[in-house]
């Protein structure tokens, strides 16, 4: 099963495997969606478990998200591939404090495929960096990223600035210990548990669903 090979790949930390594992995937034919799910981030999800029991450490997670990222470069092109007309502006990052971004990285792929254009502010981002770039772009959406139980009240700073300096902006907050009640609590328009979700969520707020 070469998708399980994937999996095997990340979690042997084997960056050049990966990639070669999962450019054969897009040779043969296998859905993108398919081999980033089931490819890349389930192995991942693996490795969040046995960093909590204590099986692996921080350099382990290093290591097998340097090998999901390097599958990701072969895959990025077609998240990202885009024939569909302008749509919006989005300005989208991971809060302060936090360092996680392949998760914030896919969705903003994904937002890119389906025409939006992105401005990507990246990691640790202070929420006065996204009052400023969604002012500066024109943004329509603010997309706030978070992966740690620790930086949730930074997304929360983040959207009450936002929602302070820049009325009307739709906001969109996601990542692992984000819930539907935490984004509805801290102000949020919405959250999405995934990157598809997210770009749903995107083309609502615009009015520009298909
Ligand atoms: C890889 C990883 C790392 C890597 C990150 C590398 C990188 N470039 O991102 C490194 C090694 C740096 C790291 C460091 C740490 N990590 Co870490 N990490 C992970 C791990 C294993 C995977 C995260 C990931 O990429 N998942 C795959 C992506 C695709 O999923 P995702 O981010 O959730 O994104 C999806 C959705 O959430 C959603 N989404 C994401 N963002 C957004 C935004 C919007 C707007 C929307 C709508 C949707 C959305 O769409 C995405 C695609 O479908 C997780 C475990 C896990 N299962 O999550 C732990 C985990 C998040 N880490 C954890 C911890 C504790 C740490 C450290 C504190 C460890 C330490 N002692 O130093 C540090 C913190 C560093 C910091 N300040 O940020 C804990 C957090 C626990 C908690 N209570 O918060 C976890 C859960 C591991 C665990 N089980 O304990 N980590």
């Amino acid at each position: 099963m070469a998708i399980d090979d994937i999996c095997r790949a990340v979690l042997t930390y084997n960056k050049a495997q990966t990639a070669a594992l999962v450019q054969a995937e897009i040779v043969k034919g296998t859905e993108i969606a398919r081999i980033l799910t089931d490819g890349l981030i389930a192995p991942l999800d693996e490795v969040g478990k046995k960093f909590s029991s204590g099986d692996i450490f921080v350099p382990e997670m290093l290591a097998a998200a340097g090998a999901v990222q390097e599958g990701l470069k072969y895959l990025s092109p077609f998240l990202a591939q885009s024939g569909a007309k302008k749509r919006g502006t989005i300005v989208i990052g991971t809060v302060s404090g936090d360092l996680h971004d392949i998760g914030k990285n896919i969705v903003a792929m994904m937002f890119e495929g389906a025409g939006f254009e992105v401005f990507d502010l990246g990691i640790n981002v202070e929420a006065g960096r996204f009052v400023w770039a969604a002012k500066e772009k024109e943004a329509q959406i603010v997309a706030l990223s978070a992966l740690l139980t620790t930086t949730m009240p930074s997304m929360a700073e983040a959207v009450a600035l936002v929602r302070e300096k820049c009325p009307g902006m739709k906001i969109m907050v996601g990542g692992a210990p984000i819930t539907d009640e935490f984004a509805r609590r801290i102000g949020a328009d919405g959250f999405s548990i995934d990157a598809p979700g997210a770009v749903d969520m995107a083309r609502r707020f615009l009015g520009t669903v298909d």
